[in-house]
């Protein structure tokens, strides 16, 4: 199908769109009852697997909540099966991977791969998703440290100990798995725009719990190689993590054309930090979402009267929670579409 709603992309390249564009983080997932459905017959790993179960999936929020926008359902944890990585995602935790990288040697493991032969799968679903819907679809990975705080931690972490210990003790092998990572991922975005992806984002969701110098010594450099390597695709590029108001400009300057902000900043604070040429999504606090309406309204009213006119994309500041009630989304996603219009 034909993209008809370019409030999007417009938005990304800083266009003015005839509405704000809409979309949120985790779109398709546990709040939803049709989901809950599907996933009583397919773990989360089968309907990646499964193109036709993937774009029904991706499919549903766009048609539910009138997003301008529908995210590929995937995981960032999907690449590793194509480097070696041997791993399962969780029921109420999250990926789990069984043998961790704990020493320098281990980083041996890793692998590189051909995106196109080892995850062809994610292609065929993107080209199922792109003949039925008439929003962009945007494409997704994981940043090289988040991917690496999994690969060593071994599922979720709070304070990222090994992930920082291994960073600081094992600097050398620390580089060599981010540039590994850095490679496969851009390799893979790129295979996910030939399928037929308009944008893409780019997940640093737990980089924030570095600060600004072990940012620019140990990530920075990467996320350098990963934006450069995609630099030629004519598709906006977002980045995004969670607690990043310290490192914004850093995240900026890797190359994104969109920064994600969480719901921690302010709107009009981080947009005027970020400059004309960079456009800002976000950040709708998720938790306001369970509020009475007269709170959320004034909640969505701060942030859409700081919004700039220009370059923004109203999203969360994080994924969407499991007890959110979807009615609640498509009166968000209406009542933004509708601002500023009377
Ligand atoms: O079984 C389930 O339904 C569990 C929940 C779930 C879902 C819906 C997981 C496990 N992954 C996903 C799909 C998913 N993951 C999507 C597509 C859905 C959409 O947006 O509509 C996306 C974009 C992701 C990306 C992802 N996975 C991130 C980055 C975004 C973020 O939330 O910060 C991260 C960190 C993950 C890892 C992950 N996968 C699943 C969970 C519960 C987690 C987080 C675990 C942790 O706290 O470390």
């Amino acid at each position: 199908m034909k993209i008809t709603n370019n409030s999007f992309l417009q938005a990304c390249r800083r266009e003015k769109a005839d509405h704000i564009p809409v979309w949120f983080m985790r779109q398709a997932g546990r709040y939803q009852p049709e989901y809950r459905e599907i996933r009583k017959k397919y773990t989360l790993l089968d309907i990646c697997h499964n193109p036709e179960v993937c774009a029904q999936v991706t499919h549903l929020p766009v048609e539910q909540l009138g997003v301008d926008a529908a995210i590929l359902f995937s995981d960032i944890t999907l690449p590793f099966e194509a480097m070696n990585i041997a791993f399962d995602i969780v029921e109420n935790k999250g990926p789990v991977i069984f043998e961790p990288i704990a020493t320098p040697e281990d980083v041996s493991r890793l692998l590189s791969f051909d995106a196109s032969a080892s995850l062809a799968y994610v292609g065929e679903s993107i080209k199922l998703i792109c003949d039925r819907i008439d929003v962009p679809l945007i494409g997704f990975v994981g940043a090289p440290f988040t991917l690496a705080s999994y690969l060593i931690e071994g599922g979720p972490s709070k304070n990222f100990s090994k992930s920082k210990g291994f960073m600081y003790n094992h600097s050398d092998a620390w580089h060599q798995m981010m540039n590994i990572l850095a490679l496969n991922m851009s390799a893979y975005l790129r295979y996910q725009v030939e399928s037929g992806c308009s944008a893409v984002q780019i997940f640093d969701s737990w980089v924030g719990n570095l600060g600004r110098e072990d940012y620019l010594e140990y990530v920075y450099p990467h996320m350098v190689t990963l934006f450069s390597a995609i630099a030629d695709l004519k598709v906006p590029k977002i980045h995004f993590g969670v607690v990043t108001g310290h490192i914004l400009d850093l995240m900026r300057d890797c190359g994104a054309d969109v920064v994600g902000l969480d719901w921690r900043v302010q709107v009009d604070q981080s947009a005027k930090m970020l400059g004309p040429d960079t456009a800002v999504q976000g950040n709708l606090e998720p938790s306001a979402i369970l509020a009475p309406w007269n709170v959320l309204k004034s909640k969505l009213d701060y942030l859409l009267e700081r919004a700039p006119e220009k370059g923004f994309i109203f999203n969360l500041g994080h994924g969407i929670m499991p007890q959110t009630d979807g009615e609640v989304l498509r009166r968000i996603t209406d009542y933004v579409h509708s601002y500023g219009r009377n």
